[in-house]
């Protein structure tokens, strides 16, 4: 009795132990995650030393909803950039190239899914659709909201969560923007710090604003733009990393309303450096707009006439137009000998606005190029390559025996053997590209041959010429200038390239592309034509409005302009005329030069007849361009102001 007893107190007693031990076991997981996430927020808090208080209290929040495994507060400092490269170096991440061909530079290889801006998961979450317009992917604030806090939920865990303070512009410029990006991602951080105004400057600038240390007051004074960016792929205990970790899930999203960016699942370009694409354009296009100021996407170029007088233009082109080429012309011999000579402000996006001297004012917001690669030569854009001899970071290219880089398009002959983008072996036989089309150098403005001296000019520089372009085997003469401000705005609303890619459909058919702000307004695009619209208002010097067309081309499809080597004529011309320096001839389209106004001084067998044909206007490619154009319109049409479509009237009538 008495042991049965003892025994059955015994297996009581055990099975006591046992419901207490599977009790704890199974809130063993809720406890660690707890103390996980009180360790990330003594971390970070201990880590943070800021005295802005909403951004302390954001990165708590922040790091309690990722749960990663420390935070780190970016300095921008040399030592950050060598010790962050160094581990991406390690874990695979990145290669380091050889130091004496491409010093202090780096090669990252994603995966193939992850190569470039997912506009099909871009998002603007407007209160309403029609805030976003139909040109945009629009989603419910609330909805994505919390569907985005379900991703993000414990997503950092296993990593470093990077807190990296960050200003789009010169940080004394009105227009002057300061981010702070949240991270999983080290390759972020090093190409942020390319990219813009980075670091701790950035955090104590935001920190004096705030507690009233500066007077300069720019719009969106003392407070900073969230945006919340991570891979998508916690690692459990143990579990090894990938050296490109994503998630095939992407969501790039937008609050207009908030002024918020949050970004997951992607770690490429425009998708995870969100002062790019998401900042300087999506969400500043909202705040320019309520604040009567313009984001653009748009490069600024200087050009000094041979007698000193520098003159600013900023222009918009497609993808594939030439962006580059014409931010970093280099004027043709004949000119160099005359004494033109030309600078680089920026190579992508414009801020601009109206200066209390009349006229538009220009800042570009970013401190580095995130340019396209493959193509990129000596022969076709000698200021690229010299921007991108050191310091820089590839993304997608191949790399050579020797341990530098390499990409279709480069000068000279291809390498007998390369590693191309996905790691594997590569000879130019192989039947396979070496690097990705997309594939990308990351490059400090700074190292620019030219630079301009007044690229970080807080003031900004004057805009004296807007011109828009795309590529056009037809219709679209060579120039033309627009008759005022709301004509040359139509030409904005209406340029477009022809498509190429067979992923568009319709191979030849114009895909509509206004101001090159499809994927980048971040808002209703017939709201945005009405915003360039008023613009003109508070201006008392206006810029002069030109159209371009490098691609057209004859009957037998050979091009009618000599190539982007020559690109400076026109440059020329519409400098001129922004001057008053130029004849120029009314046409039914716009004001044109005639062969004599026009230089090709050196132009070796570009005659008359060939000038002619390159700015030939053919009635019936004008009238079916008017058609297309009306096509575009009625996508817009709730929201698409009268004066444009008036605009197209008048055209229709000056074609009869
Ligand atoms: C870019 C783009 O990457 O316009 O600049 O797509
Ligand atoms: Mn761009």
């Amino acid at each position: 009795m008495r042991s049965s007893a003892a025994a059955g107190l015994q297996i009581g007693y055990r099975a006591a132990l046992l419901r207490i031990f599977w009790q704890i076991s199974g809130a063993l997981p809720h406890v660690i995650a707890k103390l996980q996430v009180r360790r990330s927020i003594a971390h970070a808090m201990s880590k943070s030393n800021t005295s802005h208080a909403a951004l302390q209290k954001w990165v708590e929040d922040m790091t309690a909803l990722c749960t990663p495994d420390s935070v780190e507060w970016c300095d921008g400092s040399q030592a950050e950039w060598d010790r962050l490269t160094s581990m991406a170096v390690e874990k695979g991440t990145f290669t380091r190239l050889n130091p004496e061909k491409r010093p202090n530079s780096f090669l990252a290889r994603s995966t193939p899914s992850d190569v470039a801006r997912v506009e099909d998961r871009t998002f603007i979450c407007s209160r309403r659709p029609d805030q976003a317009g139909p040109t945009n992917h629009w989603a419910d604030p609330a909805e994505m909201r919390a569907t985005l806090m379900e991703k993000f939920k414990g997503c950092m865990k296993g990593r470093t969560m990077y807190v990296i303070p960050f200003c789009m512009g010169p940080l004394d410029s009105p227009l002057a923007k300061i981010g702070i990006e949240i991270t999983d991602s080290a390759y972020v951080v090093v190409n942020m710090r390319i990219m813009t105004h980075m670091g701790s400057h950035v955090l104590k600038r935001l920190e004096d604003e705030a507690a009233g240390r500066i007077d300069k007051k720019r719009d969106g004074f003392g407070n900073f733009i969230p945006c919340l960016h991570s891979v998508g792929a916690p690692l459990e205990p143990g579990q090894a990393d990938v050296s490109w970790p994503c998630n095939e899930d992407k969501y790039i999203v937008h609050f207009p309303d908030t002024r918020e960016i949050m970004s997951y699942g992607s770690g490429y370009g425009g998708n995870a450096l969100l002062g790019k694409k998401c900042l300087a354009l999506r969400i500043a296009s909202n705040i320019a707009r309520e604040h009567k100021w313009m984001a653009e996407h748009m490069l600024i170029v200087g050009v000094e006439n041979p007698e000193g007088e520098k003159t600013y233009l900023s222009v918009a082109f497609p993808s594939a137009c030439g962006k580059t080429n014409l931010a970093m012309l280099i004027p043709p011999k004949c000119y160099q000998d005359a004494g033109w000579k030309t600078t680089i402000v920026g190579d992508d996006i414009a801020w601009l606005w109206p200066h209390e001297d009349g006229k538009l004012h220009a800042i570009n917001p970013e401190t580095g190029y995130f340019g396209v690669a493959p193509g990129t030569a000596y022969t076709t854009n000698p200021r690229a390559m010299e921007s991108i001899t050191a310091n820089c970071i590839f993304t997608n290219v191949g790399l050579t025996d020797d341990g530098d880089v390499w990409w279709e398009g480069m000068d000279g002959e291809p390498p007998a053997h390369a590693i191309d983008w996905t790691g594997q072996d590569w000879t130019p036989d192989c039947g396979r590209v070496c690097a990705h089309a997309n594939a990308r150098f990351t490059a400090p403005a700074s190292q620019c041959p030219s630079i301009d001296p007044k690229w970080q000019d807080p003031d900004g520089v004057p805009i004296d010429g807007i011109i828009f372009g795309g590529r056009r085997a037809t219709t679209m003469p060579l120039v033309f200038q627009a008759y005022n401000w709301s004509h040359g705005v139509y030409l904005g609303a209406t340029m477009g390239s022809e498509m190429t890619a067979a992923a568009f459909g319709n191979i030849g058919k114009v895909r509509r592309d206004p101001m090159a702000m499809l994927p980048f307004c971040g808002y209703n695009m017939g709201e945005y034509f009405a915003h360039w619209l008023e613009m003109r208002r508070y201006l008392k010097h206006l810029p002069r409005f030109f159209h371009v067309n490098w691609f057209r081309k004859d009957q037998d499809g050979k091009w009618l302009w000599p190539g982007f080597g020559e690109n400076m004529r026109v440059i020329e011309w519409c400098i001129k005329r922004c001057h008053g320096a130029a004849a120029g001839h009314e046409t039914q389209i716009g004001w044109i030069p005639a062969f004599e106004d026009f230089n090709i001084e050196g132009l070796d067998g570009f005659t008359e007849a060939d000038f002619d044909k390159a700015m030939a206007f053919n009635r019936s490619e004008w009238k079916a361009e008017l058609v297309s154009q009306g096509e575009f319109f009625i996508d817009l049409y709730d929201h698409m102001p009268k004066e444009l479509i008036f605009q197209r009237e008048l055209l229709a009538a000056r074609l009869v």
